[in-house]
């Protein structure tokens, strides 16, 4: 049986053999056979510590309960709150119909935009800036485009162990291709960085001044490509002012590096006969984080590097975070890349699915939403498919608000979260019920069901159709995943995200073009791709270190899945951070002892590893479950960015107590 590996965005197609082995699926492309270590050990995990039945938390703790039961709770409870006292909390894991259903239930039914996606921690700021700079936040080019480019640059990404088949497929590039470069931009000399040919390492948070002084070279040696400027953008000149702020004296200081790094990335964008700039949450989840998006596409656009010559590529974090995109999950989002702000689509949705009165305003995003539960205005959150209690920032904030508010929580396995739960439901997971993913390049891939859920656990669709049923709503008459899937590929119809021509059971395809802007119209509202200004914000912070937190190579975030492998657990706990030594040193650290780290908001125990990290940073794997202490995201503030209010969740003030 075919499905979509359930880890990360690069979205490989595997099968399960008659063995129950799983496999790479030679036919697919994203990853034509390759498969990297964590899926592997998928039919080891499927039966240790999953959800059996629902349950109700009772003062004596949890009793069993039954599907009736709590679908009739649940009902009464949605119809005895206002709109704007429920939440919806779902996920980039969930398959396409499901969050479809989902969306449909919550916007179109229950008439609240009061519902947003783990992929506000993960993809929003990345959705944000291209759709600025683009008009749409699909990814410009595809896998294919790797195997004839000559540069790639890994900016805040370690792709090495977060997106494994593709840097393979990168590496496999360069092999064949003696002159082909790959350069890594980070503060910690990841596995990325040491596999790549130039590594640079820059002062956390400062990636703004590097790439605005990048432009700012090209613009003084006149290496910009005019010609592709001004036929197909527009704002040049106002990113050239901002550009002009930072020469490369100054941004060598600020980031830290060598003024020839500068230099060095500036030859990359003038020469190099196709560029691919791949980027994840080293740029993402930041204050500074669409101008760190937006200052790397400037480069692609001065430079003309789109196309044939290369591509700003965003690498999606979750197996199906493109999908939930195209269903319009995140608090503004309809689906077809529809907006609730936009008149037209709300009247197209709302005739689609003969409802009236679909919310104009985007709903709170999840970390507003756990302030408005602490004041007492959202008393009900529903949980699908996440696990918050270890995930958010700001986490003794964070489980304050999970305390008070009536949480029901949908998930396959017991986590952090289920402890807070008022009601919890049993579902089923990937291999138990089928649908469809898309993977970072567009391509869509069927998940086939191989396997019975265990005890009464229901397919998240299900859960979604039965409780709609229950609460009386009509247009969820659906008898198989299949109907939703047509259902929501009706609404792409005409739109840039068009699958109405493709079917079900004859996937993987890919939608759009290879090239989403081959003829270089864009869909903003001139027809032509943005510049932008792009400025430098750094927050203050206290503490004598910068926490950057981030992945571990065989674990999947809070490891409810891959903690599961004993072999994906090696090397990978008990839970550390990095340190440079010399750091350490200073502070007679040997590596092994057990430091406590601190900052403003709380404070945890972790052992010292060494290793190449920034002086003055320490990296910090954020996943590991409140059974080894507190996560690390106690320390983590939610401030946020301002335009797309994803969490600056890789720069916290830290000190460092042994
Ligand atoms: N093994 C594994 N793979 C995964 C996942 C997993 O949990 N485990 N999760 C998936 C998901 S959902 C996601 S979103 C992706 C994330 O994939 P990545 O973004 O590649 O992973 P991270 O480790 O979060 O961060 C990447 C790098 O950003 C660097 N960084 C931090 N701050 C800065 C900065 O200011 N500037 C620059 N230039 N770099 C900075 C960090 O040092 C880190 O090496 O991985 C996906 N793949
Ligand atoms: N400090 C810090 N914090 C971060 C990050 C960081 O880099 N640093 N990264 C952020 C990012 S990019 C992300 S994506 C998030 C990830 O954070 P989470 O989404 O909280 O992490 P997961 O462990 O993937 O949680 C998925 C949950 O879904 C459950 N599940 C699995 N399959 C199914 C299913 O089919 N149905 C249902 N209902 N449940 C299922 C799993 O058991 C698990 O509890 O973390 C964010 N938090
Ligand atoms: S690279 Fe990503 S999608 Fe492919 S097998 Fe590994 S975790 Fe799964
Ligand atoms: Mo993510």
């Amino acid at each position: 049986m075919e499905f979509q590996c359930p880890y990360c965005g690069v979205g490989c197609g595997l099968y399960i053999d008659e063995k129950g082995k799983v496999k790479g699926n030679p036919e697919h492309p994203a990853n034509r056979g390759d498969i990297c270590k964590k899926p592997l050990y998928l039919p080891k995990i499927y039966e240790k510590g999953r959800i059996l039945k629902p349950y109700i938390k009772t003062e004596n703790g949890l009793r069993d309960s039954s599907w009736e039961e709590v679908y009739e709770i649940l009902a009464r409870k949605l119809s005895s709150l206002s709109p704007d006292e429920m939440y919806f909390y779902i996920s980039g894991q969930l398959m396409t119909e499901e969050s479809y259903i989902i969306n449909k239930f919550v916007k179109g039914f229950l008439k609240t935009n009061n519902m947003d996606s783990n992929s506000r921690l993960c993809m929003a700021s990345a959705v944000t800036a291209y759709k600025l700079a683009f008009g749409s936040d699909g990814v410009p080019c595809c896998y294919e485009d790797i195997d004839d480019a000559d540069a790639f640059i890994f900016i805040g990404s370690n792709a090495s162990i977060s997106h494994p088949v593709l840097f393979k497929r990168v590496l496999n590039r360069r092999r064949k291709e003696e002159k082909a470069l790959i350069i890594t931009i980070d503060p910690y000399e990841t596995e990325t960085a040491r596999k790549s040919d130039i590594y640079i390492q820059i002062r956390a948070g400062t990636d703004t001044a590097l790439l605005n002084s990048v432009l700012y070279i090209l613009y003084e040696k006149g290496w910009i490509d005019y010609e592709f400027v001004f036929k197909y953008t527009e704002g040049f000149e106002e990113a050239i002012e901002e550009a002009k702020k930072f020469p490369p004296d100054v941004a060598s200081e600020i980031c830290d590096i060598e003024v020839s790094d500068i230099y060095l990335l500036a030859n990359i964008f003038r020469k190099s006969k196709k560029l691919i700039s791949f980027w994840c949450q080293g740029l993402n989840q930041s204050v500074n984080a669409v101008m760190k998006n937006l200052a790397l596409i400037n480069l692609h656009l001065a430079t003309g590097r789109l196309n044939g010559k290369g591509c700003p590529f965003s690498l999606t974090g979750q197996p199906n975070a493109m999908g939930g995109r195209e269903v319009g999950y995140l608090s503004n989002g309809l689906p077809g890349y529809r907006d609730v702000r936009n008149e037209e689509d709300r009247k197209f949705m709302e005739n689609f699915w003969r409802v009236r009165g679909i919310k104009e305003k985007p709903g709170p995003t999840i970390t507003e939403a756990i302030d408005l539960i602490l004041e007492g205005k959202i008393k009900l959150l529903w949980v699908v498919c996440t696990n918050p209690a270890v995930s958010l920032p700001n986490l003794n904030k964070v489980h304050k608000a999970l305390d008070k508010v009536f949480l029901v929580v949908q998930d396959a396995y017991w986590n952090d979260t289920t402890e807070f739960a008022d009601i919890i439901l049993p579902a089923s997971t990937l291999g138990e019920k089928e649908g469809t993913m898309t993977g970072s390049d567009r391509t869509l891939t069927f998940c086939g069901k191989f396997k019975e859920a265990p005890g009464v656990a229901k397919p998240d669709w299900l859960i979604f159709k039965e409780m709609a049923d229950q609460m009386g709503f009509r247009g969820f008459n659906y008898e198989s995943v299949e109907d939703i899937f047509n259902e929501f590929k009706e609404t792409t119809k005409g739109r840039l995200c068009d699958i109405s021509s493709l079917d079900y059971k004859s996937l993987p395809a890919r939608w759009g073009r290879r090239w989403l802007y081959e003829d270089l119209k864009f869909p903003t509202e001139s027809g032509k791709a943005k510049f932008h200004p792009v400025t430098l914000q750094i927050p203050k912070e206290n503490g004598r270190f910068i926490m950057i937190t981030g992945r571990l190579k065989n674990q999947w975030h809070t490891m409810t899945k891959t903690g599961k492998a004993q072999e994906l657990l090696k090397g990978e706990v008990p839970p550390f951070i990095i340190m440079n030594p010399e750091d350490a040193k200073e502070l007679n650290i040997q590596e092994g002892d057990k430091v406590t780290i601190v900052s403003d908001r709380g404070k945890t125990e972790r052992i010292v590893r060494y290793g190449n990290v920034k002086r003055g940073h320490i990296f910090a794997p954020f996943g590991y479950p409140m059974e080894f202490g507190n996560p690390v995201n106690v320390l983590v503030s939610d401030r946020v960015d301002p335009l797309s209010k994803e969490p600056d969740l890789k720069y916290t003030g830290i000190d460092i107590i042994k």
